[in-house]
């Protein structure tokens, strides 16, 4: 029986002139956005760590939610309240998509047999839940990161044991992903890094990773897992320096490992910034190397330095982000996963609604502004032009292959090549994007 948020009903769409605080004013999910629905392309879920596990502490305080299933008593039972709540809450908000980590939704046991008891034991409930729910699985992932046994690491533990312990908690949790039909497997590693060179066998610990995404990949052709595998980028924390640090150093490491086209990432706004990068740029790092897989859709505190993990509230810093995935044609298996959390002092049932609800219009609102700038041509057309000369004879000189660094020297010196400065024009097209805001 599932009744923490019976007071409230299905979220609908009103429109922006509606006052109701539990309506969308702007995602209205059939509305035909870029020949798709907005259901369609913005393919949001609802993530059950923050929303239903976390508890509001923070290092100074402890748990501020009171929420049923978090009362003491059996660990079991508590999961499948709060697995009942969980299916109510997602019917309601109606995001498209949920994703858990093993630990969010069971329990651990005494034991890993236990613990995987739990584990199956929930699953089966979830799979029952979602054959009367529309909501799906954008991505399941395993938690290998809270635990004490990987303080030191997951996959890049120097106890070969904890290495196991992990693998086994993943093969579980892939093929839990497949059986519910997942669209993605996630692999975030909170604890794969280091915090003092003076203990650490660098060298042997990447090995130790890449070993790792080996035997996740031969795991995911066996069972013919049909969804995408992304690894997580995060600068740091928990750990100090993390092998994952942002876009570029993944694929530096995925191609070491031979791994490239494999995995893709799961690009995170607020692991963005915390890695001195927009989220943009981590967007177009990877489109630029086919490797954009799904997105964690938050945003961190600019007076903050940690990850605060909030939801989104700004087309401005949306409208980027945006208009290079739609530009691209859109988020593909992927998802704008909702991994962020309401504040400790938001402590009623509908304070999750409101975040969510939040959330959605900002991303649908973005979309209404990426579709014009899409349709308006005015960006693309400015940085098609900019570089239309390497269509042109220099530029595909410099391409043929016959074309070396000498005759290129000759050419600029038999044709007086003379490169004159032109503008990069940024503040005209600051404006310009000003025009959608
Ligand atoms: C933590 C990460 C985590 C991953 C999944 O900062 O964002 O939530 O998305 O393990
Ligand atoms: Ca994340
Ligand atoms: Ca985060």
């Amino acid at each position: 029986m599932s009744d923490y948020f019976k007071n409230i009903n299905e979220i609908i769409y009103e429109g922006p002139d509606s006052d109701n605080p539990l309506s969308f004013k702007y995602y209205d999910e059939n509305r035909q956005v870029l020949g798709k629905t907005m259901k369609e392309n913005l393919r949001f879920a609802t993530c059950y760590w923050h929303t239903f596990t976390w508890p509001g502490l923070d290092p100074f305080g402890g748990a501020t939610f009171e929420r049923p299933w978090m009362s003491s008593g059996d660990p079991l039972k508590m999961a499948e309240m709060k697995l009942d709540e969980a299916f109510d809450f997602f019917n309601k908000i109606k995001t498209s998509f949920f994703c858990f980590h093993d630990r969010d939704i069971s329990p651990e046991g005494s034991n890993y047999k236990e613990t995987q008891k739990n584990f199956l034991y929930i699953i089966d409930l979830i799979q029952s839940k979602m054959e009367t729910s529309k909501v799906k699985l954008l991505w399941g992932t395993a938690n290998a990161f809270s635990h004490k046994r990987y303080m030191s690491g997951a996959s890049t533990n120097p106890d070969p044991e904890v290495f196991a312990y992990k693998a086994a908690q993943v093969k579980d949790c892939m093929d839990a992903t497949k059986r519910l039909g997942g669209s993605n497997y996630v692999l975030w590693g909170g604890r794969e890094g280091y915090e003092t060179i003076l203990n650490t066998n660098m060298g042997l610990e990447i090995d130790n990773l890449k070993r790792f995404l080996e035997l996740v990949v031969d795991y995911k052709y066996k069972i013919g897992f049909d969804g995408q595998i992304l690894l997580e980028p995060k600068p740091h924390e928990p750990t100090k320096h993390q092998y994952d640090f942002d876009s570029a150093s993944c694929l530096a490491f995925l191609r070491k490992a031979g791994l490239e086209n494999e995995i893709k990432l799961n690009i995170e706004a607020n692991h963005a910034t915390l890695s001195g990068h927009s989220f943009e740029h981590e967007i177009v790092y990877a489109i630029a190397n086919n490797a954009l897989g799904s997105l964690d859709i938050n945003r961190g505190d600019t007076l903050l330095g940690w990850d605060t993990d909030q939801f989104p509230n700004s087309v401005l810093e949306l409208i980027l982000p945006f208009y290079h995935i739609f530009s691209n044609g859109g988020i593909g298996k992927g998802g704008l996963n909702f991994d962020a959390k309401i504040r400790r002092q938001s402590i009623d049932p509908e304070d999750l609604f409101y975040a969510h609800i939040g959330g959605m219009d900002i991303c649908a609102k973005t979309l209404l502004a990426v579709e014009k700038m899409i349709n308006d041509k005015k960006l693309s057309d400015y940085v098609t032009k900019r570089y239309e000369d390497w269509q042109k004879d220099l530029g595909n000189y410099i391409y043929n292959k016959g074309t070396t660094l000498e005759s290129i020297h000759q050419k600029v010196l038999d044709e007086n090549i003379e490169p004159k400065p032109r503008s990069g024009n940024q503040e005209y097209l600051e404006n310009i994007l000003n025009k959608y805001l």
